[in-house]
């Protein structure tokens, strides 16, 4: 068995991604439907213990991070400039995501030619909080209750003011702080023990979505895969990629190869808020970035900093454009864009949690309520393909962004940036 702990961590996940894949497509089509599904449903199992398990650490550990983090700064002004250069980088990052999804959209057009009068409606439930509330909603009224619902704007806001307090207690706040870097690195190592089922998890969760979704999918919507795929590729070559090479003049590759294990996770969860954990510690580990800056940018990143989601809902309104001809003026292209990214930011990093937003960015040009609902109802069977390319996106974002941040701040240790990932 040493054997399989000798191979890396992200490869084991890889081997877990191609086999889930192969195990899929294989079951769904050699066996007869209920007997399939079946099946599929006993492997899925393990995806969900897996998926239970980073979950289950995630409020504690933004929560037990986050303080440690700010605390970690030894002086609130630190976190002023970080958590500026971390909002700016955000909206830098964000503006390429939303030119590249344009252009995909309008590149592969793919609502050319689609009809989507067969799709089943699917209208979003009309109580969803506006943006505005959602905004508000930032401030708990309890946090204690924000901890236990897991709300975790609430909860990043909160933990930011008591890491404040802590500094701000000087002496008196020492134990404190200490109790949260403590319990963070407990924390963390947990992660170390639960992402050794990273690979059956990841293989029980792909099975299931290739053996149900199969390769049909591709075709139903291929150019629309093609168009975010290609998209979020290109983002982070370039955007990410080139602000780590050219602005950060750090070694591209060594960037890529020290987030795989977040890249694999968040391909296969679909969320990013459940990919944290692993984005902390490789960010740590892999790359050098500080806890006081991994601890406070990747959950305020995981949280507002979207940039795949914002280039998918831009390429989905192209695309309900071309399939229903709504004509688009100049402006509705940067209506969009706006859109988009605020949406973004008002997404939960959880699975799909996007496209149920995506009305706020079809109104911009008047798309008819029975339109989004189609629209919605057409992508819905088809979206968690679509999502774990974008939630990919999503955490490399947070995890560049973290690094320049870390870079500007004297927080990275490049040694370890430029060292072979351990695990
Ligand atoms: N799945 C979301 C995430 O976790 C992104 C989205 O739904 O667009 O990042």
């Amino acid at each position: 068995m040493a054997w399989w702990f000798g191979i890396k961590l992200w490869k084991r996940v890889f081997l877990g991604l191609v086999l889930g894949v192969i195990f899929g497509l294989a079951v769904s089509q050699f066996m007869e439907a209920a007997a399939a599904e079946a099946l599929l449903e006993k492997v899925r199992v393990v995806g969900t213990v897996f998926i239970r398990l980073i979950r289950m650490i995630v409020v504690p550990l933004v929560f037990f991070t986050l303080v440690a983090g700010i605390y970690a700064m030894g002086d609130p002004k630190k976190l002023g400039t970080i958590g500026i250069k971390a909002f700016l980088l955000y909206i830098f990052t964000t503006f390429f995501a939303n030119l590249i999804g344009l252009g995909m959209g309008t590149l592969f057009q793919p609502g050319k030619g689609v009809d989507l009068g067969g799709a089943e409606p699917k209208v979003m439930d009309a109580d969803a909080p506006s943006l505005g509330e959602r905004l508000l909603s930032i401030i708990p009224e309890n946090p204690f209750a924000a901890l236990v619902e897991g709300d975790m704007l609430a909860v990043i806001f909160f933990a930011l003011l008591l890491g404040v307090g802590l500094l701000m207690a000087r002496e008196a706040g020492q134990a404190a702080g200490r109790f949260f870097e403590a319990g963070a690195e407990g924390i963390l190592q947990m992660t170390h023990i639960i992402m050794e089922l990273a690979p059956f998890g990841v293989f029980g969760l792909i099975a299931y979505v290739a053996g149900t979704q199969g390769i049909a999918t591709f075709t139903a919507i291929l150019s629309l895969t093609l168009a975010v795929y290609v998209g979020c590729a290109l983002h982070m070559l370039i955007v990410y990629g080139g602000l780590v090479r050219v602005i950060l003049r750090l070694p591209f590759v060594d960037f890529f190869r020290g987030i795989l294990d977040p890249m694999m996770v968040a391909y296969s969860t679909s969320s990013s808020s459940a990919t944290l954990p692993v984005t902390i510690r490789a960010a740590n580990e892999n790359l050098g970035v500080k806890k006081s800056v991994a601890g406070s940018v990747l959950p305020l990143g995981a949280t507002i900093n979207m940039d795949g989601t914002s280039l998918y809902l831009g390429i989905v309104a192209l695309f309900t454009a071309q399939a229903f001809g709504y004509s688009l003026e100049p402006q509705h292209y940067f209506l969009i864009a706006l859109t988009a990214a605020l949406v973004s930011i008002g997404t939960a990093g959880v699975p799909s949690a996007s496209l149920f937003l995506l009305a706020i960015v079809l109104e911009v040009f008047d798309v008819t309520p029975e339109h989004t609902a189609l629209v919605i109802g057409f992508i819905f069977p088809f979206d968690r393909l679509l999502d774990m390319m974008r939630t990919v996106t999503n955490v490399t974002g947070d995890t560049a962004v973290a690094t320049a941040v870390a870079k500007w701040e004297g927080e990275l240790d490049e040694e370890v940036f430029r060292a072979k990932p351990l695990s």
